[in-house]
């Protein structure tokens, strides 16, 4: 297995764990852009959210807004998913990125 965030969810790789459930896993980026930067993924390898049923990007966000409450980031805060090659994607693994606690500019790069 040769994915990054597979082997983030297998254990093979520590990571700061923020959240988990039976599908989902949460931790902290570590290249934060923000005080609060979450990366939150499925557990099953999906390389993109075109690859991905709509059940399991809805569980995703049922995380976001849970992990959201948990880190009150009531002031506000940013979810981004970068998709392919022009959106930036550097890890072939689902993950969207839960930036907070600090007020984001717009329009980002
Ligand atoms: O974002 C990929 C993100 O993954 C990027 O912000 C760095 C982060 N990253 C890479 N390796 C790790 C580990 N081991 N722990 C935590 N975070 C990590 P993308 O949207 O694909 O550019």
């Amino acid at each position: 297995m040769s994915c990054l965030f597979c082997k983030i969810v297998q254990g093979e790789i520590s990571t700061d764990k923020v959240y988990e459930n039976d599908d989902v896993l949460a931790f902290n980026d570590i290249e934060p852009q923000a005080p609060v930067h979450v990366l939150i993924i499925p557990k099953d390898h999906y390389p993109n959210i075109q690859k991905t049923p709509s059940e399991d990007v809805a569980k995703i966000f049922d995380a976001i807004k849970e992990i959201a409450k948990q880190l009150n980031l009531d002031e506000g805060f940013r979810i981004v998913n970068n998709c392919g090659n022009f959106g930036g994607q550097t890890v072939d693994h689902l993950h969207f990125h839960l930036l907070g606690k600090r007020k984001l500019k717009w329009p980002p790069g």
